[in-house]
């Protein structure tokens, strides 16, 4: 009865017709109603917000139901090349409001609702957060979706269904504790699972070559991937493309009835749970070699079975004849970082031991049709995985890769001679895909020939004898000095495997892409300089302007004269003109106020606290690294407050401008010293905020359980925020994009995109502090050999810190910035060399702030000068510079 009474009070925006019911209120609330009466979650006789939820979000189901079935359809008649994203983590935040506001259908909703008595805001807040990625990267790739989607990209993801989402963080006096994120507790509504789409996946068991000397992997260990359909609209059109994630079972066969019957119960099901714990967590703890194996189980089933999946696909729409020198003219593959490398091993594999074709074949398809982004140069990160555990894990793999490698010490041999055998070792040294493995015994069979020789595999036998004598020498002195004779492990080296069998590498900001060429992959950038490109991250202005930032884009739009800056953002650049506009200004700043309210209610129900609105919000939310200097930023808050207590009230709000310093994230549950830094800013947050001398004048606030959601309040009312890692460590981060788009001014190094957006907003726009990238290695050297000075500051805050006025002398984490014994390498990250140039940088923002007219024109030139950094930018030079995929508009 209630659906008669709807008023249509919503002014309807043009691209409604998106929905398969009308557009208006009315057609919105009964179907709402219906899917409450067939939403079988809750007790009929209760219509309460979870309910609400689940009903709203099948009704939006359906439209987006009919607009991914016309997109795929539309695509299988015309058969366009596609892309295919593949990645182990997808942040894709919670859907309701990002699919009402793709489908223009935010006003009918919101009406709707609230005759059936409720509002948007309150049942989108019931949908948990999907959090099935750790940071960055699988933020990024569900933002590539979003644009992929919008511009008609034909385009799919595909990733990993866990059942256990990033653990849930909860903050206890002991510092951070984590709890499985049960995410699907109450089912997904926005997903449709395919049980007439799934594909074997096959680990363990052997190589045996059959009858007409073809490959056969027999035996093992065999499991089904199944997939699960997820809809991703794109904003004002009909185009709904898929994410595809992939989830585990055993084959029904598995199910060992007869022990079951016996009693063996547990027995019975072994099989079912080996494969369903494939897709448990995102990232399973890899210390053990257990969680090691089911990584790897984890990174293989994505590559299995999304390979599958495209290669049926591609013979599908082939029809009767099938040309697989066509595949890389109709499929792009992109891996997302080194995890999903095993696409290329698998690809040949399929190509050569299923369909028949020769190595040579094979290889061109594969490498024309899989590229790799880069997203760290972190030593440490880059991936490699125990040649031993992987040959017996995937033994046909592990064959291809070895002559993957051996074609490659072909390569380089050929390349380089032989007439300097050192040079050559040190290339086959940084090149080789395989690590502390001998050459390949196709080159140590080949007669010696020394010197001067054509023949690679004579020339690499040079180097092996080489290499043996040396062995033999050390031999000799090994008697003086006996040394345990304990052999590297064998590895096999992702990255290197990427690089070699793919077309293209490219590093997500100017700046890596260059530490990329310069250093990581140098020795590839000689041997194939046209492979490695710059794609610099970007960010959806849907999500993390519109949809987060209704009152922000409210204003945009009334002064731009358009709303079209969400689809083509350069329009932000108008905003310019009007910087100094006082009635800008005041809208711009009332905008702000009504975002930090929103903040001060959350901190409220998350903390406790209470906190000034009229304070200045500074935010630094993101993964807990040594890298990103969380420390530095708590350090120079410790040091701020010492400077407080030592001055009269008077001077001290002279001296200060209030400020609420809000920290946001997770730390992986097994990096101790990234805990400490948690556990550290909690305390120091517990005694600034509760004493009264200081009051309103400086809170420390760690917001528990940072997730998409959160930062969708934080980052629209921030003012100013911190990406302040250690030059040249951060690939790009693309929260420092978010931030500027909404008017935030970023204080940061020379690092990732932060030199971009510096560019892009001009330098009096930025608070710049610290060293260079290029100073780098030069500064460790220096800290290294006892050669640095600190500051009289640094001495200060660190002493001020052991006294114990936090609770603890916190022993480690000051360790580990002077690299006493037993803390490992002295401040690694240079802490205590950018501490000074910090210190002074955060003073220019305190005068900065004072003058809030100076403060909002720094604001509007931030969000004016963000427009490049839309990930329909980045998308569009992926389409064209490396998956060569052309725009597809449904009719
Ligand atoms: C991030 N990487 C980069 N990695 O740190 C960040 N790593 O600078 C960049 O902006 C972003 O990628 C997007 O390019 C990550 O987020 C991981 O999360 C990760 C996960 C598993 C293993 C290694």
């Amino acid at each position: 009865e209630k659906v008669a009474d709807v008023v249509i009070d919503s002014e309807q925006e043009g691209f409604s017709s998106l929905s398969p019911f009308g557009p208006d209120a009315a057609s919105v609330a009964s179907s709402i109603k219906y899917h409450s009466e067939f939403t079988p979650l809750f007790s009929p006789e209760k219509f309460e917000l979870p309910k609400a939820f689940f009903a709203t979000a099948q009704s939006v189901r359906d439209a987006l139901i009919i607009n991914w079935n016309a997109t795929y359809e539309y695509y299988n008649r015309v058969n366009p090349k596609q892309a295919y994203y593949l990645s182990m983590e997808f942040l894709q935040g919670r859907a309701l409001s990002n699919a009402v506001g793709n489908l223009g259908l935010t006003g009918a909703y919101a009406d709707a609702l609230k005759s059936l008595g409720f509002d948007l805001e309150s049942v989108a807040t019931q949908e948990p957060d999907p959090a099935l990625g750790n940071g960055g990267l699988g933020r990024l790739a569900s933002c590539f979706l979003d644009s992929m989607a919008t511009l008609n990209y034909p385009a799919w993801g595909y990733g990993l269904r866990y059942k256990y989402g990033l653990f849930k963080q909860r903050i206890t006096k002991d510092g951070q504790e984590e709890a499985a994120e049960d995410w699907l507790e109450l089912s997904n509504p926005w997903e449709i699972v395919r049980n007439d789409v799934s594909y074997p996946v096959k680990f363990y068991g052997k190589v045996v070559s059959g009858s007409d000397g073809k490959k056969q992997w027999i035996g093992g260990e065999d499991i089904v991937a199944v997939a699960y359909d997820v809809p991703i609209p794109g904003y004002k059109t009909k185009t709904t493309i898929n994410l595809r994630l992939w989830s585990t079972k055993a084959p029904s066969a598995d199910f060992d009835l007869s022990s079951y019957n016996s009693g063996k119960h547990t027995e019975a099901a072994q099989a079912l749970f080996n494969a369903e714990k494939i897709c448990y967590v995102l990232y399973p703890g890899d210390e053990s070699n257990e969680g090691k194996a089911l990584r790897l189980k984890q990174q293989y089933t994505l590559c299995s079975a999304s390979l599958q999946d495209i290669i049926a696909r591609f013979e599908t729409r082939s029809g009767g004849s099938i040309n697989w020198e066509e595949f890389p003219e109709k499929v792009a593959v992109q891996m997302n970082d080194t995890h999903p490398t095993l696409c290329i091993p698998e690809l040949m594999r399929i190509l050569m031991d299923l369909k028949g074709l020769s190595w040579e074949d094979a290889w061109k398809i594969t490498q024309r049709t899989v590229a790799y982004t880069n997203h760290t140069v972190l030593p440490e990160a880059l991936e490699k995985w125990s040649l031993d555990l992987m040959g017996k894990l995937l033994p046909r793999h592990v064959e291809i890769i070895e002559m993957i490698d051996e074609e490659l010490v072909s390569t380089i041999v050929s390349e380089y001679g032989t007439d300097d055998p050192d040079l050559l070792k040190e290339k086959l040294k940084a090149m080789r895909i395989l690590e502390n493995v001998e050459l390949p015994s196709a080159f140590a069979d080949v007669i010696v020939k020394p010197k001067n020789t054509k023949d690679s595999k004579e020339a690499a036998q040079t180097v092996v004898k080489k290499e043996q004598e040396e062995e033999e020498t050390a031999g000799e002195e090994a008697e003086v000095i006996p040394e345990p004779t304990v052999k590297p492990p064998k590895m096999v080296r992702m990255a290197n495997l990427a690089v070699v069998g793919g077309h293209a590498v490219n590093g997500v900001a100017e700046i890596h892409s260059e530490i990329v060429k310069k250093d990581v992959f140098n020795e590839f950038v000689k041997l194939w300089p046209d492979k490695f490109q710059n794609k610099t991250n970007g960010v959806t202005p849907r999500r993390w302007i519109s949809f987060c930032n209704p009152y922000l884009s409210d204003i945009i739009t009334s002064w731009i004269g358009t709303e079209d800056w969400v689809l083509n953002t350069e329009k932000l650049a108008e905003l310019r003109k009007f910087a100094d506009d006082e009635d800008l200004q005041s809208e711009w700043r009332a905008a702000k106020k009504k975002n930090k309210l929103k903040v001060v209610s959350l901190i409220k129900e998350r903390t406790g606290y209470t906190v000034n609105p009229d304070a200045m919000f500074d935010i630094q939310i993101k993964r807990i690294h040594e890298y990103k200097r969380q420390l530095l930023n708590i350090l120079g808050i410790v040091y701020r407050y010492k400077k407080m207590k030592e001055m009269s009230a008077s001077e001290r709000e002279k001296a200060f401008v209030p400020r609420v310093c809000i920290f946001g994230g997770k730390a992986f549950a097994t990096y101790v010293q990234a805990k400490r830094i948690v556990k550290f800013i909690t305390d120091v947050g517990s005694t600034i905020n509760n004493d009264p001398e200081i009051g309103d004048l400086l809170k420390v606030i760690f917001v528990p359980d940072y997730n998409v959601s959160v930062a969708e309040l934080l980052i629209p009312a921030s003012e100013l925020s911190q990406h302040i890692s250690t030059a040249g460590m951060e690939a790009s981060g693309t929260s420092n994009m978010k931030f500027s788009m909404n008017g935030c001014i970023l204080i940061g190094t020379l690092d990732g995109a932060n030199v971009e957006i510096r560019e892009e907003v001009g330098e009096e726009n930025f608070f710049l502090f610290g060293a260079k990238a290029d100073e780098i290695v030069n500064l460790r050297k220096e800290r290294a050999e006892g050669k640095f000075v600190p500051d009289p500051i640094f001495e200060e805050v660190k002493q001020y810190v052991r006294s114990g006025v936090f609770g603890s002398n916190y022993d480690e984490l000051i360790g580990s910035l002077e690299g006493n014994e037993g803390f490992g390498r002295a401040d690694y990250f240079l802490v205590g060399k950018d501490f000074p140039s910090y210190v002074e940088c955060q003073e220019k923002v305190d005068e900065a702030y004072r003058d809030q007219k100076r403060w909002t024109r720094m604001s509007i030139l931030n969000t004016a000068g963000s427009f490049k950094f839309s990930s329909d930018r980045t998308i569009h030079e992926y389409a064209k510079d490396i998956w060569n995929i052309k725009q597809v508009e449904l009719p």
